[in-house]
C-alpha cells in the first residue's frame, strides 16, 4: 500500500497495528496504583523474566525509565559517569542534575563504545571528603548517536567486573535493545546480565504506541516505584496501554531483523549514489547516518525530501542525517527515499 509519507525521523513515529489496537481495546484493567491492574501486571512479569531479572516497572518513556534508574541508585552529590553522546547525557533535559542532584563525569567512547579501562580511569576509588562517590556508570544499546551500534558484549562484561569491583552500580539505557537482539549479538538475558538495572522502550521499533520497562532487583525498583508515584508518573487503568507493550513483546521483537536489514540496504543505495557519503560497514541495526557533504546541503536536503514526502532527521541533532527504519517503513519507502536523494545530488 502507497504511503502519503515515508517517515525515517524515528521509529518512535510508528502507530500501533490493528492486532495491536484489538489487545488494547480488548485489555482487563485496574488501578495500577493499588497494584491491581492485570495487564500492567503480566507486562511487568514478562519482561523480567525475559531480562532475567527479579522486578520491572512500566513506565511512560525512556527518559523516565533512565532517571528512575539514576534516582533509584543514587545520592544527592554522587556522581554518574556517561557517555559523552549518550542520551542520558545530551537529551534528557539536565534530569540527572535536576532530578537526582548529581554531578556527571563523561567520557569520550568510540562510536558511543567506553572501553572497561576507560571507565574505569573515570571511576573514583579514593575514599577522600574532598570527592564525590561513583555511585553509577550507564552505557546504551544499541547506541543512537553511534549510529545504532551494538555493544560488544565482552567489553560490558569488562566494564561490569570493573563497575562492581569499584562499588558502583550498571545501568543500560537499552531503548533499543531488542535490534542489538536481532541483529544475533546476545540475548536479552545475556545482555541484561552484566547490568543491574535496565531500561527497554516499548515504543519505538516495537511499535507500542507509549511506555518503556524498567528492570532490575526488587529492592530498586520498588523504590523506583515509589520515585514514579513522587513524579506524578503513578498511573490507573493503564493496562490498555501495557497491552500494546505486551503485543509487541509476543509479536515484533523477531521482525526487528527486518528493520536491521532496510537500514543497511538504505545505506548501501546512498552510498553508491555520487556526491552522498554513507557507511554501509558501519550499519549494524536500524539507524544510518549519511551527508550530501556539508551541514547547509543537508539542511536543503532535508527540505527537498520533504516536499517530497520523505521525511528524515538532517543533520543538527547528528553529525550527519539520519535515518531510522521501524515498523511503518518498507522496501518500498526504502526505495523512495534513495530515488529522492538521487534526485536531488543530480540536480544540484
Ligand atoms: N530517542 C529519540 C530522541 O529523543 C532523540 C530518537 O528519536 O531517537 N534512550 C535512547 C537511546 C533514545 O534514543 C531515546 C529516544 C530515549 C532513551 C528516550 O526515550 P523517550 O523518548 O521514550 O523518552
Amino acid at each position: 500500500m502507497a504511503r502519503d509519507v515515508a517517515d525515517f525521523r524515528s521509529d518512535t513515529v510508528t502507530r500501533p497495528t490493528d492486532e495491536m489496537r484489538r489487545r488494547m481495546a480488548d485489555a482487563r484493567v485496574g488501578d495500577d496504583v493499588m497494584g491491581e491492574d492485570p495487564t500492567v501486571n503480566s507486562l511487568e512479569s514478562a519482561a523480567a523474566e525475559l531480562l532475567g531479572k527479579e522486578a520491572a516497572l512500566f513506565v511512560v518513556s525512556g527518559t523516565m525509565g533512565n532517571q528512575l534508574a539514576v534516582a533509584a541508585q543514587t545520592e544527592r552529590g554522587d556522581e554518574v559517569i556517561l557517555e559523552r553522546t549518550s542520551h542520558i547525557f545530551r537529551w534528557e533535559v539536565g534530569a540527572v542534575g535536576a532530578v537526582s542532584g548529581c554531578q556527571t563525569a563523561t567520557v569520550e567512547g568510540e562510536r558511543g563504545v567506553m572501553t572497561a579501562g576507560q571507565v574505569d580511569a573515570a571511576m573514583r576509588k579514593m575514599e577522600d571528603i574532598h570527592m564525590p562517590r561513583t555511585a553509577l556508570v550507564c552505557l546504551e544499546c544499541t547506541h543512537n548517536y553511534g549510529g545504532g551500534r551494538v555493544y560488544p558484549l565482552d567489553e560490558i562484561e569488562r566494564i561490569s567486573e570493573a563497575v562492581r569491583g569499584a562499588g558502583a552500580r550498571l545501568h543500560l539505557d537499552g531503548a533499543r535493545m531488542f535490534n542489538a537482539v536481532a541483529a544475533g549479538a546476545y540475548s536479552a538475558a545475556e545482555l541484561a546480565g552484566a547490568f543491574d538495572t535496565v531500561q527497554f522502550c516499548l515504543s519505538k521499533g516495537l511499535g507500542a504506541p507509549v511506555g518503556s520497562v524498567l528492570a532490575g532487583d526488587a529492592d530498586t525498583i520498588e523504590k523506583a516505584r515509589r520515585l514514579r508515584k513522587m513524579l506524578g508518573g503513578g498511573w490507573r487503568q493503564a493496562g490498555i496501554l501495557a497491552a500494546g507493550g505486551l503485543h509487541a513483546l509476543e509479536n515484533h521483537v523477531d521482525r526487528l531483523a527486518e528493520d536491521n536489514a532496510r537500514a543497511k540496504r538504505l545505506a548501501e543505495a546512498l552510498a553508491g549514489l555520487d556526491g552522498v557519503t554513507a557507511r554501509p560497514e558501519e550499519v549494524e541495526t536500524n539507524i544510518m547516518f549519511f551527508t550530501v557533504g556539508s551541514p547547509e546541503r543537508d539542511v536543503l536536503l532535508g527540505e527537498h525530501l520533504a516536499e517530497r514526502g520523505v521525511l528524515i532527521e538532517e543533520a543538527g541533532h547528528f553529525p550527519w542525517n539520519r535515518c531510522v527504519t521501524h515498523l511503518d517503513v518498507d522496501d518500498a519507502d526504502v526505495e523512495r527515499c534513495v530515488e529522492e536523494v538521487k534526485g536531488f545530488v543530480e540536480s544540484r
